[in-house]
């Protein structure tokens, strides 16, 4: 517990630090360049602090909305294969992914616990120049999962109002627009986030993986024998004839999971309702919501912050 003394160092900290209406969130701070959810400050900072990441140790790090509760739940299913190898006793089939795998922020909020088998998979939305060193000098492994900023767009907006805090009001799907091209948004700007981890997986493809979304939709097959070749657990020949890998896309499939019956209700980290994680599970549903010109001015601001970097989205 902090004590008053503590308690007002905080405080000061966040008053010397800009501030903006979240989308969920009543107040997002700019600290180290991104828009944390006051909730999370004093978090990400003993997460920063005090983490001692193993070797073994997995990341699935994410920007908001953009697949996070699927590659948790594919890389739990294919790291613990060897334990739960029946698909009718399986935990993803009473506890739901973020339970499984928790998101590190939401570990020192007291609800949520460190995994105890190894090897440990967390989730994490902080950035990657956010991360503490014990990670990036570690050699565990992080896995980025990356999706189509229009897609992201509507997928948040459809989830933050459902999920949103007092004293919040619903965004008009024109004022959520104008914070998202500004990078407005819970763990925004959203470009920096992903180039972050890009630079970071061509720099060190041993360290980190870069997944898009879309790939996983396209071919997930050959994107989970990936992940598993990336993890340092490989499929064998034995498994590949048995059909394991075609077991764990089932069981992760989002038709799967959300009609779970641990999916449908309760919830998790406190207030989120866990069936708003499972929506529509498709790509180029930003079509539906997107008027001409929301699209222009998204495709620029793709070009002049994703220009150069090499990574590209199919729009
Ligand atoms: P989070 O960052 O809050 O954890 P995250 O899981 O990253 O959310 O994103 C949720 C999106 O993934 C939703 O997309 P949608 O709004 O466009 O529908 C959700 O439906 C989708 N999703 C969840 N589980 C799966 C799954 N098993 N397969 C495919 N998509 C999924």
């Amino acid at each position: 517990m902090e004590g008053p003394q503590e308690n007002a160092e905080d405080e000061l900290i966040l008053s010397s630090l800009p501030r903006e209406m979240g989308w969920a969130i009543p107040d997002l701070y700019l600290f180290q360049q991104f828009w944390c959810p006051s909730i999370l400050i004093k978090e990400v900072n003993i997460f920063q602090k005090q983490f001692e990441a193993k070797d073994s140790d997995i990341f699935v790090a994410s920007f908001p909305k953009s697949g996070t509760t699927w590659l948790k739940a594919i890389t739990f299913a294919i790291v613990n294969r060897q334990c739960f190898s029946s698909i009718h006793n399986h935990p993803l089939l009473t506890s739901n992914p973020h339970q499984l795998v928790p998101a590190v922020e939401f570990m020192y909020r007291g609800d949520i616990h460190c995994p105890t088998t190894e090897p440990r998979v967390f989730g994490t939305h902080t950035p990657f120049p956010s991360l503490p060193n014990s990670i990036i000098e570690s050699k565990c492994k992080i896995i980025y999962i990356c999706r189509n900023p229009f897609d992201i767009f509507v997928s948040a907006w459809t989830f933050f109002d459902k999920i949103k805090l007092e004293p919040l009001s619903t965004l008009k799907i024109e004022e959520a627009f104008e914070k998202y091209c500004n990078g407005i948004i819970e763990f925004g700007p959203w470009w920096s986030h992903m180039v972050g981890y890009w630079k970071e997986s061509l720099a060190k493809p041993n360290k980190v993986l870069f997944l898009k979304y879309e790939d996983l939709k396209d071919d997930a097959n050959f994107q989970v024998k990936k992940i598993a070749d990336f993890l340092g657990f490989p499929f064998t020949q034995e498994e590949e004839n048995n059909q394991v890998i075609e077991s764990i896309i089932k069981l992760c499939s989002f038709e799967k999971m959300k009609n779970s019956e641990v999916n449908k209700s309760g919830i998790i980290y406190q207030f989120l309702e866990k069936k708003y994680f499972f929506r529509k599970g498709e790509t180029r549903d930003w079509v539906n919501y997107f008027s001409p010109s929301m699209t222009e001015k998204l495709c620029k601001i793709i070009e002049e912050k994703f220009g150069g970097s090499g990574l590209s989205f199919m729009i």
